[in-house]
């Protein structure tokens, strides 16, 4: 107890030290930021590739816009949720050819929780109020 009671204020020590430190070095430094690589332009990339490494057992979102599914291909594992938004002003659905999931009208800005099915295999999936609209979601 003892020992631990007496790391805490070194600890803060520290973190205030290096608080000054970072301080006085970014005051020193103040040219122009244009050097500094520490921050990476957080544009693009954020969307799209749901794929692999990302998919677990977390949650996995679709959004239906301009009359297509984004993303149009999934890759889930057994059971995995998945979130549909829609963000057209029309209604849509995602509904599975065989029926195994599907979300049911969805108007604007409405959104659905469908299940991925437990049995692996790749799943289509289309808009049932616009049957050109296509999408993929394959269970592993
Ligand atoms: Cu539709």
């Amino acid at each position: 107890m003892m020992s631990l009671r007496h790391r805490r204020p070194h600890a803060a020590l520290i973190a205030a030290a290096l608080c000054l430190v970072t301080t006085l070095t970014g005051c020193s430094d103040s040219g122009n930021g244009s050097s500094s690589s520490s921050t990476p332009p957080a544009s693009a990339s954020a969307s799209v590739s749901v794929s692999s490494s990302e998919t677990g057992k977390g949650e996995v979102k679709v959004t239906i816009k301009g009359f297509a599914f984004h993303p149009a291909k999934l890759e889930v594992s057994p059971g995995t949720k998945i979130t549909v938004t829609n963000e057209d002003s029309a209604t849509h659905t995602l509904t599975a050819d065989d029926k195994s999931f599907d979300t049911g009208d969805l108007a604007q800005g409405k959104s659905a929780t469908i299940t991925a099915p437990s049995k692996p295999g790749s799943y289509s999936y289309i808009c049932t109020i616009h049957p050109n609209m296509k999408g993929t979601l394959t269970v592993r």
